[in-house]
């Protein structure tokens, strides 16, 4: 089995310091954080900026200075996000592409997100895959319900996105796919054969679904956007601290992890 690329999404758009007290907020405590996930194992980190409030934000400049501050720490791979916070603008969202980061998230299809609509309309896909073949970086496909892998095929077909295609399924927001293994299973076959995918399980669904992963020769996604809590009513420390408790499992179970370098292979990024 390939080894295991561990994903960290550190930071999120909605979550706050009330939600989790440990969460990076500014360029250097998300570099900080980046770097301590990476020493711990993980080889992609997945960025979203805050302002100088600590609210969502997709400003240029801001990830200019996060993705500088990563680089001059470590060699994690970033991954900025174009999703952003809800409402926002394409225009706005897709500010990161231009700095020309090895991944970008796009997702590929509208969703309900708790009370609200997560909105990405077919030509708006259409112009964030062409924004990210323009700016030479790699797409992750995020996939919140399964009528979005249907999407993600229709781009393929168009030319949009190239094969190997790069899948992360999103479990358990509330308006979206459930988090069970049954979805999961489901999901994972209905890709086409070569595509490589991680799982990033909300809440309490993110422990059972990255060690799904592990063991089905998928990829993981832990960290603060998706989860606050090491365990039922106990918040993490860290981010890395959910980075530790994978690679534990991960070698428990007979499975190596992958440096940075590795996962640029394994998803043929350059390296
Ligand atoms: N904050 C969500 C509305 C992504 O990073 O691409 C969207 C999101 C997905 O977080
Ligand atoms: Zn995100």
């Amino acid at each position: 089995m390939e080894k295991l690329i561990i994903t960290v999404a550190l930071v999120g758009a909605e979550v706050t310091r009330e939600h989790q007290p440990n969460l990076p907020l500014s360029p250097d405590e998300i570099a900080d954080a980046a770097y301590e996930a990476w020493k711990a194992g993980a080889s992609i980190a997945h960025i979203h900026a805050r302002d100088g409030a600590g609210g969502a934000s997709q400003d240029r400049d801001i990830y200019q200075e996060i993705i500088a501050k990563i680089e001059a720490k470590c060699d994690i791979i970033v991954q900025v996000s174009t999703g952003g916070a809800v409402g926002m603008t394409p225009a706005e969202r897709l500010q990161p592409v231009t700095l020309r980061p090895e991944m970008a998230t796009l997702t590929v299809g509208t969703v309900n997100f708790g009370d609200d609509v997560f909105m990405n309309t077919p030509r708006d896909i259409e112009t964030f895959a062409q924004a990210m073949l323009d700016h030479g970086v790699r797409p992750e496909l995020e996939i919140f319900d399964v009528g979005m892998i249907t999407n993600a095929l229709r781009l393929l077909k168009k030319g949009l996105v190239r094969e190997p295609l790069h899948f992360d399924f999103v479990l358990g927001v509330p308006g979206a796919i459930a988090g069970t293994v049954e979805n999961l299973l489901h999901m994972v076959r209905s890709i086409p054969e070569g595509s490589t995918w991680s799982v990033a399980g909300v809440g309490r669904a993110q422990l059972p679904l990255n060690t799904m992963a592990i063991l089905l020769g998928g990829h993981v996604r832990v960290g603060f956007e998706d989860n606050v809590y090491y365990e039922k009513g106990v918040l993490a420390t860290s981010n890395a601290q959910f980075v530790e408790r994978i690679v534990r499992l991960s070698k428990e179970l007979g499975r190596e992890v992958a440096s940075p370098q590795e996962a640029r292979k394994i998803l043929g990024l350059s390296t």
